[in-house]
């Protein structure tokens, strides 16, 4: 095995650096991989930045990403799931499995959660990493590491559809069409929904929204009212939508959902940016709007798969870029700016389809 363990390393604001690391040692329960791709989420910005997301603050150098995939190269005396060459996507979040919420099948919400790039813990931009096996999911030979490291992001859109109960005939607003919304998209599609409305401030982001299979696309202008955006939105969709998922993470995209959604309807909130906004609550109460909350995924790492090897979602339409890990100040760049109209930046610890069996 090689003894390089190159690794993206984050030691504060604005200094991200390549360094050797040692490479792990594994327990009974866990898998050592040999990581293969690894896609820039906007927290991996976020704390490149600003060196936290809210009350989350880095205290020491974080290795970086949490978005990825890599082939098994050394499994624990315990695992019966996986052997050694096994291609799989990372689930980067694992919990305690003893506490009330894990048992209660929440295992999002335990309190105890290690996550990969989230301080104190370490996220996987590395060739080598640790991972508990049961939070490793085999790839099928048909199913490229990209896909495998996009399920991540994919999961975040499956749960938010899965809370907005979005099925057969569902009229969804999404609000916002970055990765999240654009994923959100995708799985909302492949849940049946019938007609999907999608918002931004950026109209080329809207472009990919419709290429992807939006049925309508709208422009929004940040100065706009919440109640003028409201009427635009009414005025393009057939009906009211019956659930809205806000993917954006500002006060004016969540109000404009509530606004929006037919009564009795569901609002999702995906977006997490100030920690209080002001909403019209008494609109929601009085019109028995649901407002739910997403806090990554649970239990839906299975489901993304089975959506991308069915061929249900085509999720590599998302990646714009490619990076080796030697580029990954540049990788950075691109995804921090959107440089080039980047929206999923991939970068690649092995060169690019090294572990895809299959040609593609
Ligand atoms: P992003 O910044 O790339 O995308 C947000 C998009 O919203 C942008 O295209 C932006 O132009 C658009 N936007 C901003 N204000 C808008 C408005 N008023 N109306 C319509 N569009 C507007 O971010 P992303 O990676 O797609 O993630 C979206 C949000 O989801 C972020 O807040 C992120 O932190 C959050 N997130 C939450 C979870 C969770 O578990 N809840 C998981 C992943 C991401
Ligand atoms: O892919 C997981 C993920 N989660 C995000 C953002 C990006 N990617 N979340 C938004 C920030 N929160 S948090 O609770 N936190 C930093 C732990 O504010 C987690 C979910
Ligand atoms: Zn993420």
């Amino acid at each position: 095995m090689a003894k390089d363990n190159l690794t993206a390393v984050l030691h504060g604001i604005e200094d991200l650096r390549l360094e050797q690391r040692p490479i792990p040692t594994i327990s009974d329960d866990e898998v050592l991989i040999s990581m293969d791709s690894v896609g820039i989420c906007g927290s991996d910005v976020h704390y490149l930045t600003h060196g936290r997301i809210g009350h989350f603050v880095m205290t020491k150098p974080m290795i970086i990403g949490h978005e990825s995939a890599g082939v098994v190269a050394k499994v624990g005396s315990n695992v019966r799931n996986l052997v050694v060459g096994d291609r799989v996507a990372i689930e980067p979040g694992y919990p305690c499995a003893k506490c009330v919420l894990c048992k209660e099948g929440k295992y999002n919400l335990c309190a105890d959660m290690v996550f990969c790039a989230t301080p104190p813990y370490d996220g996987n931009l590395t060739r080598y990493y640790k991972h508990p096996a049961n939070f490793c999911f085999k790839l099928p030979d048909h199913v490229t590491m990209e896909e495998g490291a996009l399920l991540e992001p994919l999961s975040v859109g499956v749960h938010a559809c899965r809370r907005a109960n979005v099925g057969l005939g569902s009229k969804v607003l999404i609000l916002g069409a970055g990765p999240i919304g654009l994923v959100t998209l995708l799985v909302a599609q492949s849940m049946g929904a019938t007609e999907i409305l999608i918002t931004d401030l950026v109209q080329d982001r809207l472009d990919v929204a419709k290429k992807l299979g939006a049925t309508h696309t709208l422009l929004l202008n940040r100065n706009d009212s919440a109640e003028k955006m409201q009427q635009l939105i009414h005025d393009i969709m057939s009906e009211a939508p019956d659930r809205a998922i806000d993917c954006c993470g500002v006060e004016t995209s969540t109000r404009v959902a509530i606004f929006s959604t037919r009564s009795g309807g569901i609002v999702v909130v995906v977006g997490m940016g100030a920690p209080d906004v002001k909403l019209p609550l008494f609109d929601a109460l009085a019109r028995e709007v649901d407002i739910r909350g997403v806090f990554r995924y649970c239990n839906d790492y299975s489901r993304a798969l089975a959506l991308v090897a069915k061929g249900k979602v085509n999720i590599k339409q998302l990646v714009t870029h490619h990076f080796d890990i030697k580029e990954t100040a540049k990788a950075f760049e691109t995804s921090r700016y959107g440089l080039g109209g980047a929206i999923k930046v991939m970068i690649h610890v092995q060169p690019r389809n090294t572990n895809n069996p299959v040609k593609f």
